[in-house]
């Protein structure tokens, strides 16, 4: 299988529980290297850009403002088919239904507060990278 590069957030809900390295712990132990890392606060604006595709959705404005409510983590995870392993980690999208043991099932809110996006295929991957870091940031 192929390194692949993928985009993980850890979102509002988790940063403000103070997760970030049990989240962080999850990523290593599957074997997903950090290779980039940064806290940040978006606003509604950048929020709606990087979720644009859900614009449709009814709760698109309601995603947006929490994306905006408190800082967020992003980060490159790098490994072995990353792309579909990090999905695997975090389960799925509703903690309801998400595998014991993945991010999702053991600290995620609701179907909204899911504690972590992550890219979902390689094309995704690489705009999402691209929206919160430069070249010279991803340092392998
Ligand atoms: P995933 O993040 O698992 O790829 P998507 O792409 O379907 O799931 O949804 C993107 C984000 O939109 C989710 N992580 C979640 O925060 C939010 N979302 C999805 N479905 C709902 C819903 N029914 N109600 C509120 N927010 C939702």
């Amino acid at each position: 299988m192929a390194v692949e590069r993928t985009l993980s957030i850890i979102k509002p809900d988790a940063t403000k529980r103070n997760l970030t390295g049990k989240i962080n712990a999850k990523f290593e132990d599957a074997g997903l290297r950090i290779v980039a890392q940064k806290r940040i606060q978006l606003t509604p604006a950048q929020a709606g850009e990087f979720y644009a595709v859900h614009k449709e959705r009814p709760f698109y404005g309601e995603l947006c403002e929490f994306m905006a409510s408190e800082p967020v983590v992003v980060q490159v995870l790098e490994g072995e088919g990353a792309i579909a392993k990090n999905r695997e980690v975090m389960g799925a999208t509703n903690p309801a239904d998400a595998a014991p043991g993945t991010i999702r099932a053991e600290f995620a809110e609701s179907v909204g507060e899911n504690s972590v996006h992550g890219s979902d295929a390689p094309e995704t991957a690489a705009v999402e990278i691209a929206y919160f870091f430069s070249g010279l940031e991803l340092v392998g």
